[in-house]
């Protein structure tokens, strides 16, 4: 089973395939089956075709298959149509999707955000992270270094979601190293863009624009916190960064 992920502007397309993976099925019965893991980031405002493509001839291929009378809200994203290509001889790497039409359901497993986090690493050790602050990211009110609440939900961001699996309490250093001026928080829950509300710490330049650091900051056994990354100008797209998180 090939399995491919396509990504467009608009409802129909064009979409360009941004993902296509091939698995053999443990199973030739008539149940859920899984396509590799897989990491793709997906952007607001955006549409995504999810694609399952075979050549061998099925008997059974879908279950409560329908024509979406509305739309589906899920924790990511909207539901907003069905898409097939019917008796397709390859897998296209562009291709439209006429509308309305049959809906096959599939279950999607998402991260956070387009950059998925980790685990905290044990003590002595660091989780290595990294980004790209884009045009096409989510924007914010980025607060400030003292978690102060400023004007203008216009800063593009970045979230992971670290969580401590240690077995005990740790504190982490954290080091941003920026394309440009960049700017790093720290938070006990996911970030509302619009409120300063769970911003433990932050910290812009340490000690110049390249670079920020928040120190010793704790983080408990079982504990998620999320690490953001941004910016100190407003709609500016700083290009590619690294974060190291190392444990005390
Ligand atoms: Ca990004
Ligand atoms: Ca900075």
């Amino acid at each position: 089973m090939t399995w491919a992920v396509y990504e467009s502007a608009t409802e129909t397309g064009t979409f360009t395939q941004i993902y296509a993976g091939a698995n053999t099925l443990g199973s030739s019965s008539h149940v859920w089956h899984s396509s590799p893991n897989v990491s793709i980031p997906v952007q607001a405002g955006m549409y995504y075709v999810f694609g399952a493509y075979w050549s061998s001839a099925p008997t059974t291929y879908n279950y409560g298959t329908s024509i979406a009378s509305s739309h589906i809200a899920t924790t990511w994203g909207e539901h907003v149509d069905g898409a097939y290509l019917n008796s397709a001889s390859t897998l296209p790497t562009s291709t439209a999707f006429a509308a309305p039409n049959n809906t096959f359901p599939v279950r999607v497993h998402t991260g956070i955000d387009d950059d998925c986090g980790g685990q905290v690493a044990p003590s002595g050790n660091t989780l290595s992270l990294s980004g790209s602050i884009d045009a096409t990211d989510p924007v914010w009110a980025r607060p400030s270094q003292s978690c102060s609440s400023t004007p203008g939900i216009d800063h593009y961001y970045d979230v992971f979601a670290i969580t401590n699996h240690t077995g005990a309490d740790q504190t982490v250093d954290i080091l941003a190293a920026w394309g440009g001026d960049g700017y790093l928080h720290v938070y006990d829950h996911p970030v509302d863009p619009t409120s300063v509300a769970g911003c433990l710490s932050g910290d812009d330049d340490d000690p110049t624009t390249a670079t920020s650091g928040i120190y010793a900051e704790p983080i408990a056994a079982g504990q998620t916190l999320h690490i953001i990354a941004s910016t100190f100008s407003a709609n500016l797209a700083i290009g590619a960064y690294t974060i190291e998180i190392s444990t005390n």
